[in-house]
């Protein structure tokens, strides 16, 4: 089904009801769903005349704000691809994404600084909507079937290279249309929208559900531990979406006093945690200081949402439920042998909201399926209850703050130069953002660690640079010359960093 079949269920159903506040900078503004439906279809005026059309791709490299959403529901219209970009990525990460998604355009902040590769052709985002304001209201729907992609997400691989996972429209309407079912996700919610809409969490969770449930919603720029508490007392959300790095910030008394928790607590109906795991504690003292229990689930780029603890019946802590409707999963072992329940293996699945493959990658998505079962990459076990829980990853992913950072990538960069003989990345566990890299370098006396670290901030989005260059003699190695990442001396985070 074409997406905006489902979106106009409120745009359309539901025109006169309000449906997002929004801070344009000034002050907070609150849309209805009608004025949301006039300024897509402005904007996709604006987007069609700038010579786009069905199956171009549009890179967007923007924080959370309504051209944003405006421009996402043009484009799933007209038929355009979309490529979420996310806002920290430095030109070195951008380079890779657009060159190989091919965009006709990026549109961007351009007073944010963020350079582009040459010949990109960069629309600054006030400057569109000034033309989009001026452009009457069209309905134009490009006709499509619901295998066509929606949207391009780029999620990093152990290559160290970025790959596009392609997600239709089917996939996204199936996604959507199953959490707002399993999370009683309705009109009445009032949904705090705070994580970025470059990635699936805030995108094809939380843009989606509100669209096709008609709930409210509240955009936030960004999760901010100064300010959202504030936000979160005026909403009173009953919908609220975070990443693990969010609760333990909640949590801090400093953020929010005992008083403040409960009012919010008391207003809420749901909170959804993923992206990374929820330690056990983070679990059990928001449920103390906030009267709720965490609802965890498990999800990725390519695969959208996977499972889910239930809404109704036992939510446990370190465990991700049951798969979703719809959703197929399989434990399998080193010789690909499916494995009964209690015993580690890989995590399989087949899905409807499973992408079809890695845009312009047939090799890569050739060696992302074992017979047409998804090979997630992350290692699990099922319990006789049908509960799965997660127990690492078979790669070296790190995951900071919901941010995914392959040590490739990092350590590829490093070894650009030429003082540094050997480089490795590992992720050391952090209290707050779950767990920060660290990079351990054989390198020259020359070689100023100031000096490298400067290099990757300038090059690297900041969830990726190091915390710390640790200087060791030689990397511990097995036999065969792989590195033995448990042999490398610890790294304790100084006090007050
Ligand atoms: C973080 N930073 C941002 C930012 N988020 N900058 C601009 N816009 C944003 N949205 C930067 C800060 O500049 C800072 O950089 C560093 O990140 C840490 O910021 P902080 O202020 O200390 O924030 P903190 O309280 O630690 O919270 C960070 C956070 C952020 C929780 C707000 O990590 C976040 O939004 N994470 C969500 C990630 C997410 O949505 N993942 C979903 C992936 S999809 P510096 O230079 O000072 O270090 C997926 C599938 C699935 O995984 O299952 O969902």
């Amino acid at each position: 089904m074409h997406l905006t079949g489902l979106f106009d269920l409120s745009l359309v159903g539901r025109a006169n009801r309000e449906a997002l506040q929004y801070d344009d900078g000034a002050s907070v503004r609150t849309l209805t769903f009608a004025a949301l439906d006039a300024r897509a279809g402005r904007m996709a005026g604006e987007l069609a005349s700038r010579g786009l059309s069905r199956g171009d791709r549009l890179a967007v490299h923007l924080p959370n704000r309504i051209e944003f959403i405006d421009l996402y529901l043009a484009c799933a219209r007209l038929g355009v691809i979309f490529v979420p970009m996310n806002i920290l990525y430095k030109e070195r990460e951008l380079r890779h994404i657009v060159g190989d998604a091919e965009p006709k355009a990026v549109v961007a902040a351009v007073q944010n600084g963020a350079t582009y590769p040459e010949s990109t052709v960069v629309w600054d985002v006030d400057e569109l909507g000034r033309a989009a304001a001026t452009r009457e209201h069209a309905r134009m729907i490009a006709p499509l079937d619901g295998d066509a992609p929606a949207m391009i997400v780029y999620t990093s691989g152990t290559t160290g290279v970025a790959k596009g996972a392609v997600l239709s429209h089917n996939n996204l309407a199936a996604n959507a249309i199953t959490l707002t079912t399993v999370w009683k996700i309705s009109e009445n919610d009032r949904y705090l929208a705070m994580l970025p809409l470059f990635h699936v969490h805030g995108l094809g969770n939380g843009l989606h559900s509100w669209l096709i449930s008609g709930c409210r919603m509240r955009l936030l720029d960004r999760f901010d531990q100064r300010t959202t508490p504030r936000v979160m007392l005026d909403f009173k959300p009953t919908l609220i979406f975070g990443v693990p790095t969010v609760y333990v910030r909640l949590l801090d008394t400093a953020v929010m006093s005992d008083d403040d928790a409960r009012t919010i607590g008391d207003a809420a109906r749901l909170f959804v945690s993923g992206s990374a795991p929820l330690p056990a504690h983070v679990h059990e003292a928001f449920h103390r200081r906030f009267g709720h229990t965490i609802l965890e689930r498990y999800g990725m780029s390519e695969a959208l949402m996977i499972m889910s603890n239930p809404y109704e019946g036992e939510r446990q802590a370190g465990s991700v439920g049951p798969p979703l409707p719809g959703v197929s999963a399989r434990i399998v072992g080193d010789e690909g042998v499916v494995l009964g329940d209690d015993q580690v293996g890989e995590v399989q699945i087949c899905s409807p909201h499973l992408f079809s493959g890695y845009w312009g990658r047939p090799d890569a998505t050739a060696d992302a399926f074992d017979d047409g079962w998804f090979k997630t990459g992350d290692l699990g076990v099922r319990a006789s209850d049908g509960y799965y829980a997660l127990r690492g990853r078979r790669g070296d992913l790190i995951i900071s703050g919901g941010f995914n950072i392959y040590p490739r990538e990092i350590e590829e960069l490093l070894l650009e130069n030429p003082l540094l003989r050997e480089a490795v990345v590992v992720g050391v566990s952090d209290p707050v953002r779950g767990e920060v890299p660290v990079a351990y370098i054989v390198a020259d006396d020359a070689l100023s660690t100031s000096a490298i670290e400067q290099s990757c901030r300038s090059q690297l989005a900041s969830f990726k640079v190091p915390r710390a260059f640790i200087r060791v003699e030689s990397l511990p190695r097995t036999a065969l010359g792989k590195i033995q990442k448990h042999l490398l001396p610890p790294w304790q985070k100084p006090v007050n960093s």
